[in-house]
């Protein structure tokens, strides 16, 4: 839906992550830090109204487009509010496990198996200097790759199709894990909804 866009509901409860992202981190991630991104974006479009008709993911794919006096607030706010709309969809309580179907497939084929892909993109993810993001993403010839993006930077700002993002920014981890990344991120693959990111896998491959 585009301009004024809207803060998505989680679509599960705050503690419902427990105990691998506790509840008060979702809380402020959700109602502070994206809500925030969600505003800012919603004012830097406020006297653009040929943009107002446009999806964010269509902002950041053209994102050099954008006229120069709000591209850094749409590369910023819109990036945080279109990632963290996929980062609660890629979530959810009872998750982990494998993925199934053509996304295994294309893992597999990729990386060699799945254990090899969650290294990879844990150790990319880890590996991101300050805060950003790590991604599993489909690049434009159809292939899977991994990669991280600075801030709040997007992989359609590279023509790429974003499938699983993990968020390293503090904000979402220090609460409970306080400078320990590579621990967040451990457990994150514990909560990762496998359904949903085998359906956007197929859904961008067409
Ligand atoms: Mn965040």
């Amino acid at each position: 839906m585009p301009y004024p866009f809207k803060l998505p509901e989680l679509g599960y409860a705050h503690n419902a992550l427990e105990p691998h992202i506790d509840a008060t981190t979702m809380e402020i991630h959700h109602g502070k830090h994206h809500a925030a991104y969600t505003n800012n974006l919603n004012a830097a479009l406020e006297k653009h109204p040929p943009l107002q008709g446009k999806e964010a993911e269509e902002l950041l794919r053209n994102i050099n487009g954008v006229p120069e006096d709000i591209r850094t607030a749409v590369r910023n706010h819109g990036g945080g509010y279109v990632n963290h709309n996929l980062f609660w969809q890629i979530m959810t309580p009872g998750g982990g496990k494998e993925p199934q179907g053509a996304l295994a497939q294309g893992i597999k084929d990729t990386f060699g198996s799945f254990a090899s892909f969650k290294d990879t993109l844990s150790k990319t993810a880890i590996g991101q200097f300050g805060s950003g993001w790590g991604w599993l993403a489909l690049d434009g010839s159809g292939k899977l790759v991994v990669l991280s993006t600075a801030n709040q930077d997007s992989p359609l700002m590279n023509g790429q199709t974003p499938l699983l993002g993990v968020d390293v920014w503090e904000h979402a981890y220090y609460l409970k894990y306080q400078n320990r990344r590579p621990d967040y991120v451990a457990a994150w693959w514990n909560v990762v909804n496998w359904d949903v990111v085998g359906r956007t896998y197929e859904t961008a491959r067409k």
